[in-house]
């Protein structure tokens, strides 16, 4: 039977992506679209988690007729094993960016990374009192060197619980404590995985859910927090900037550089060397108006967090950015770059060029990028693009005109800013418009896309309905790009979509409904905010009693699977558009479904439609605000300094 094929508007929700995707079609490049479709009859044994191949006397599928492996397996522990690699490799992503950094923060501290340092001594302040370091009599690079060994043993701690867990409120740390859930050193947790899920060891379906949820924990507020944390050192804690996001933020007349990944090192440097007058000389001297920088995924959101660098597109617009024709150099980190990158590239003129030595592609030029020379290296990549803009064909060019304004840069530390000012930077405004009904709560909606459902449409649809429901929005990842490519991210455009207590905040404070807090390991600034708000008092002792729900609408990596376990073990319900691959076992499925309420006060939910998931989350929001006691409707006020002053006298 021919397989289906789509029509193009069914894959994707903005025009700019279903433009590319008949260029692709007349230019003969195949794209993840097009392989999903000869992908499309999923094997049953994958989806429900059935299928083991931990170990060669398989591999193993269950079925009702073999309802055990080799060794005697069932189904329960299959599934729960395979969740539990997947947490592991996920956890394993972000921390291991994150060890990257604390790499770089030890070189920059002894003055052997060229063109980096500490570019926020506050942030260095702030992370040192936290690990007890006494400031007095060091310089910075004295306290970042003492930092970076501290949190260098953040990794490899063997007895030693994270020191991160104290950045959250106390009753989460006491439940992590009682459920027996406390990391130890990050590392160790992985490895840990590991073992426990080699043949013959763990077979206990909850004590193996159990170890996946500590896992996570030590992302969330171990890797992920620690990679957050040291990038504000590094290159500074975001606050809020202008920019543009789509592709047509790709540029004609312009040598384009566009960076690919995770890891913000180069991307930063790649940033700096762009501005340079000479290398913007030699660009001009090729024919081109200048350096158009540009990113992909969330290496993009780095640089937009921190510098306002334009975004092209997210995930599964990747390769779409080359379809442009108008890409002279694509610059690939770590994570979610595809290896068919540079298959598409050879329609063009464009050059994949792969930087991690972890990370290499088959037909992309390798470079090792070496932090003790960054900025030569940005450098020499970015002649690389402008000795490349001549080989350009432009009639194999066509750039979608669609691109939308932005803001970005919402740190805690900004949306801290932005409540209270430079001397009462607090949430209290923010708790207090949650108490008095104007936000009816905060949703978390992070995480990629899928060809399996059309790009942004779920993500899209769903932040709208809340929004109209005085849903504050907080956004990461790919997700954050969604709705930066509709628009939704100004507080011009955004607004008029808001409901009329959140708008009412919104007005008042000058900020969107919808907060980008930046790249993937960024939801860690989610976590942060929800104790934020616990801290701030009003709204309960615990991140599980708060009007608050995560969505991981169209995710689709592993990462994806270890930031929804963190945020369930954190307390917050989380809602997904793609169901895990468990439910081949009941038990795991109630389990994380069901049994962690009563663990964490916090399970996962399957919603695979957006109005379904706003309908949830909204329900969700409802029984916590009537847990607290604020479900009746307070008198409205609008909150103005003389009321700030009141509170803080
Ligand atoms: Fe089969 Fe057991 Fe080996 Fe898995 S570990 S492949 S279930 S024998
Ligand atoms: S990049 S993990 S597709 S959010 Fe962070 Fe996007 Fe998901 Fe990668």
């Amino acid at each position: 039977m021919p397989r289906e094929k789509k029509p193009i508007e069914s894959r994707a929700w903005d025009a700019a992506s279903v433009e590319l995707l008949e260029k692709a079609g007349r230019d003969g490049v195949v794209t993840a679209f097009d392989r999903a479709d000869t992908q499309q009859n999923h094997c049953k044994f994958g989806t429900q988690g059935v299928c083991c191949r931990i170990c060669h006397m398989g591999p193993c599928r269950i079925t009702p007729k073999s309802p055990r492996g080799v060794c005697g397996a069932n189904a329960d522990t299959i599934v729960a094993r395979n969740f539990l690699r997947e947490v592991a490799s996920g956890v394993a992503a972000h921390s291991d960016h994150a060890r990257h950094l604390v790499l770089l923060l030890k070189k920059a501290a002894e003055g052997a990374a060229q063109g980096y340092g500490i570019k926020d001594e506050k942030a260095l302040l702030r992370m040192a009192g936290k690990y007890d370091i006494d400031p007095a009599e060091k310089t910075s690079g004295e306290i970042a060197a003492t930092l970076a060994a501290k949190l260098l043993g953040e990794f490899t701690s063997q007895e030693q619980t994270l020191e991160t867990l104290n950045l959250a409120p106390v009753k989460q740390q006491n439940i992590w404590k009682s459920m027996n859930t406390v990391p130890h050193g990050i590392d160790r947790m992985i490895v840990e995985s590991m073992h426990r899920t080699h043949i013959g060891v763990d077979h206990d379906y909850s004590n193996i859910l159990m170890h996946a949820f500590r896992t996570s924990i030590a992302d969330g507020w171990g890797g992920s927090r620690i990679a957050s944390m040291v990038s504000d050192i590094l290159f500074g804690t975001p606050f809020p900037v202008r920019s543009s996001a789509n592709l047509g933020v790709i540029r004609e007349d312009h040598v384009n550089l566009l960076v690919h990944g995770h890891e913000p090192e180069l991307s930063e440097m790649l940033t700096i060397a762009s501005q340079d007058p000479k290398i913007v000389a030699s660009a001009k001297e090729a024919g081109a108006a200048g350096i158009g920088l540009a990113g992909i995924c969330c290496t993009a959101n780095e640089i937009l967090m921190r510098h306002g660098i334009p975004v092209a597109g997210n995930f599964l617009q990747q390769e779409l950015a080359l379809i442009t024709g108008a890409i002279e150099v694509m610059v690939v980190d770590v994570q979610c770059c595809m290896p068919s990158l540079p298959e598409v590239a050879q329609a063009y003129h464009t050059e994949i060029v792969a930087t991690s030595d972890i990370a290499r592609t088959i037909g992309a030029t390798p470079f090792s990028f070496d932090t003790d020379k960054a900025l030569d290296s940005a450098k020499e990549l970015i002649k690389k693009a402008i000795d490349n803009f001549k080989s350009r064909d432009p009639k194999k060019v066509a750039i979608p005109k669609s691109h939308k304004p932005i803001v970005a840069g919402f740190s805690v530390d900004a949306v801290k800013y932005m409540l209270g000012g430079t001397f009462r930077a607090s949430f209290r405004p923010l708790n207090d418009a949650v108490m008095q009904g104007r936000i009816f709560g905060i949703v978390g909606i992070v995480g990629c896309n899928n060809p399996n459902s059309r790009l942004d449409e779920y993500t899209n649809i769903l932040t709208k309905e809340l929004v109209k429901n005085n849903v504050l929005i907080l956004k990461t990842g790919c997700a954050a790009i969604a709705s930066a490519k509709e628009g939704m991210l100004t507080p011009e455009s955004a607004l008029n979509e808001a409901g009329d207590g959140l708008r009412e905040v919104c007005e008042t404070v000058g900020i969107p409904p919808i907060l980008h807090m930046g790249s993937c390991v960024d939801n860690s600034r989610i976590l942060e905010a929800a104790a934020e708000v616990v801290f701030e008092g009003g709204l309960g002792d615990s991140i599980a009693g708060l009007p608050a729900v995560g969505v991981a609408p169209e995710w689709m990596s592993e990462k994806a699977v270890a930031i929804g376990c963190y945020f369930v073990a954190s307390g917050v319900d989380v809602i997904l558009g793609n169901a895990f691959h468990v439910f081949g076992s009941e038990k795991v499925t109630d389990f994380l479904h069901s049994t962690t309420q009563d663990i964490f006060g916090a399970s996962f939910h399957h919603c695979p439609s957006p109005e379904k998931a706003a309908t949830t989350a909204l329900d969700i929001i409802a029984a916590a605000r009537k847990k607290l006691g604020i479900d009746t409707q307070s008198e409205r006020k609008l909150f103005d300094m003389k009321d700030r002053r009141e509170i803080l006298v």
